[in-house]
């Protein structure tokens, strides 16, 4: 049985697949947690990220605003899933602001833990979309960092620990506008400002996943591998469609991949996924995980709207990578 390497968090949300249910990943039956409108300045609020912080939880989380731009907000809740969401966007610090593009607008946030700080990347404008970094301890003041890449990149997702002695993020090269390709990428840092020893991870598949892919959550370290969960987009007659799926990574060498599932585990089904201001978007962006019962919370915007749960078990979830492997 799978287990998962990291702390106990016995308080994480949960709750147990329903009846009938046959799913690998199933939702919360009270999806979705936030609502749109959850503070007065937003017109939307969906893919976010949240963190274990001081015995409760922190996060960030993507408000589209009235104006229709795209800010980041702090966020705390005692249980992870009734959220306090800053009215304003977060206080972002930078001495090189005019240099780096400073806060033009950023969206689709990833936060974790290393050492003291948490580590925040975003999708930031420096003259197109790049990968933000900044770090904070307290979620009210960030200090924003160099961009990681040169534009155009989105989805740079960080490893929670450093690997070969560097941070390590997995970013997926794009155009500046809605990128009709998309594969993922590894990158390592000394300092989280110089980037490089680029290895390539994997590309797009059939079906779900044939338009372009890129990581999700934060990758959880388990006993098989690193557990990635990544988003997948398919091109419809309608448009873009987005399912999300899950690989393994090996643990030392990130950028190879041991096992990957060819069906999806989650694609927009419920009302709340296919009808908002982006239809059909299921967007992973964060995980939250209990190493002693190997639960995993999963977090991910619905249709550009909202933020929606979802639950699994990670022995499950590795079995099924294995079950359905196609690497
Ligand atoms: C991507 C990002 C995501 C969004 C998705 C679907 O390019 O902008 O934030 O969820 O498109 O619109």
């Amino acid at each position: 049985m799978a287990k998962i390497i990291g702390a106990s968090l016995p308080n994480i949300p949960w709750e147990d697949r329903p009846a009938g249910c046959s799913e690998v990943v199933w939702r919360y039956s009270a999806n979705p947690i936030v609502p749109r409108n959850a503070v007065p300045c937003a017109n939307s609020i969906f893919n976010s990220a949240v963190v274990p912080f001081e015995g409760e939880f922190a996060g960030v989380f993507r408000v589209d605003d009235r104006r229709r731009e795209m800010r980041i907000h702090s966020a705390h809740s005692k249980d992870a899933i009734h959220w306090d969401i800053d009215p304003e966007p977060f206080v972002l610090l930078n001495p090189n602001a005019k240099e780096v593009g400073g806060f033009r607008y950023g969206y689709d946030p990833r936060c974790c833990k290393i050492g003291d700080e948490y580590i925040v990347t975003w999708c930031n404008w420096f003259h197109g979309p790049t990968i933000g970094v900044a770090t904070t301890t307290d979620f009210r003041v960030y200090y924003q960092k160099e961009n990681a890449f040169l534009p155009f990149n989105r989805n740079g997702v960080m490893f929670p620990e450093k690997i070969n002695g560097n941070y390590a993020m997995l970013s997926r090269p794009s155009d500046n506008g809605h990128t009709p390709f998309g594969d993922i990428f590894y990158s390592e840092s000394p300092d989280l400002c110089y980037w490089g020893k680029h290895r390539y991870v994997m590309g797009t598949r059939g079906g779900w996943q044939s338009t372009k892919i890129g990581a999700g959550p934060i990758p959880i370290k388990t006993d098989e591998g690193w557990l990635l969960f990544y988003h997948g987009v398919l091109t419809s007659c309608n448009g873009y469609v987005y399912s999300f799926g899950a690989c393994l990574l090996d643990l030392e060498q990130p950028w190879k991949v041991i096992a990957r599932a060819e069906p999806y585990l989650i694609s927009p089904q419920m009302p709340y996924e296919q009808i908002g201001d982006v239809p059909n978007v299921t967007f992973p962006c964060a995980a939250l995980t209990d190493a002693d019962t190997g639960r995993i919370a999963i977090y991910y915007g619905g249709a550009d709207t909202v933020i929606c749960l979802a639950f699994c078990k990670v022995d499950e979830v590795i079995d099924f990578i294995k079950k359905n492997n196609a690497v």
